[in-house]
């Protein structure tokens, strides 16, 4: 998930508005948007697709004992390699994913100004953002998203629908109340993830998902528009998530990459299932036994993509420590405890795509432990 971009700030007041329908016909791409020689694509060598092994949560909570064992042993061992793995026949309604869809692409057909009612804040990582153009001047995101807040705590119970009405007003109750119920569809598959892989860990099933019941998290709408010269950019850069959970659904469009044993690799789509990748906190969580990894995006010269990204978080002041049983006495816990809001803060001051962000901020933890 990128909260932000390894870009130099932006210094000047600069006038350049991403407006999809107008860049999507344009030939030369403005510069902020073109990457580096050595990170562009080169999409005339499609990607080999990533082995991702498809998780059946219906027959892991069958009980069945050959059935759940087969599937906690594909989940360790895809989580010790990448991190990346498919949920089919995860309970959550295939119209309301449809619905979802359908929201998502209404919201992103609307003009620029009706979609900036929601414009996201500087500092926030709540609301409509046209790529970053207004934060920094390179290596811009071919991309447009819609962000916002889902807590699980009681108190929260129509906060999804609530923000939405707020910032686009009353019109927009049908796609408050769709993102709403999304959202807490993918907090629930998120709680059954966490029993998966709980077990797939051989510790008490409900720990995880105890851990994240009050869950805050993030759900993001990313739309990916066509591009004229798409070897030259990315719609979301190489990044790996400090989220703890992604669950992932793209549309039949195609365009998610995986960096495995040094090479890109592609996530074919598939309407049926769910792609779920491990984040940073629960890389931490595990004590570094399951891989939080590299993605992007690439984007196409003729079909606009979407994807709904549910980003699981904590909640906020939750220590993030691995459970005793992954620390053995002469393993120590590879790093420091932590709290959800003080990595996210330092994601937002000071990420930068090019470094493994959770290394990065364990560093700067024991350093100011130390002064
Ligand atoms: O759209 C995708 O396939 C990936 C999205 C992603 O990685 C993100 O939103 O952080």
């Amino acid at each position: 998930m990128a909260y932000a971009i390894d870009t130099s700030p932006l210094k000047s007041n600069n006038p350049l508005v991403f407006d999809a329908s107008i860049f999507q016909k344009e030939t030369n791409l403005p510069s902020q948007f073109v990457w580096p020689d050595h990170e562009q694509p080169h999409l005339e060598q499609p990607s080999p697709p990533l082995e991702v092994p498809p998780i059946d949560l219906n027959a892991f909570f069958s009980g069945e004992p050959l059935s759940v064992s087969n599937t906690t042993r594909l989940v360790n061992s895809a989580c010790q390699q990448h991190g990346f793995f498919q949920v089919f026949n995860h309970g959550v309604d295939l119209s309301l994913i449809n619905e979802a869809h359908k929201m998502m692409n209404l919201f992103f057909q609307l003009p620029l100004v009706e979609k900036q009612k929601a414009q996201r804040k500087f500092g926030e990582y709540c609301g409509y953002a046209s790529s970053f153009t207004n934060r920094f001047s390179s290596k811009l995101p071919w991309k447009e998203t819609f962000s916002f807040r889902y807590s699980a705590h009681p108190n929260c119970s129509n906060i999804v629908q609530d923000y939405i009405l707020s910032v686009m007003g009353e019109d927009y109750s049908d796609f408050g109340r769709i993102c709403q119920e999304y959202s807490e569809a993918m907090s629930k598959l998120s709680l059954d993830i966490m029993e998966l892989l709980g077990m797939s860990l051989g510790i008490e099933r409900s720990h995880f998902s105890d851990f994240f019941k009050d869950n805050d998290s993030i759900v993001r709408l990313n739309y990916y528009p066509p591009c004229q010269k798409p070897n030259q950019t990315l719609g979301t850069g190489p990044h790996c998530d400090p989220t703890s959970l992604t669950i992932l659904h793209q549309d039949n469009v195609g365009g998610l990459e995986v960096f495995v044993d040094e090479k890109w690799h592609s996530i074919a789509p598939c309407s049926e299932a769910f792609v779920v990748n491990i984040g940073d906190t629960f890389m931490a969580l595990s004590n570094g036994l399951y891989k939080s990894c590299l993605h992007r995006a690439v984007v196409n010269n003729h079909t606009p993509r979407r994807s709904l990204a549910f980003f699981l978080c904590p909640n906020m002041d939750k220590v993030v420590r691995p459970p005793k049983a992954l620390v053995s006495d002469d393993t120590q816990s590879m790093y420091p405890d932590f709290t959800w809001s003080s990595f996210l803060e330092f994601t937002q001051k000071h990420y930068r795509a090019d470094m493994r962000t959770l290394d990065a901020f364990a560093d700067w933890l024991q350093k100011q432990k130390k002064s």
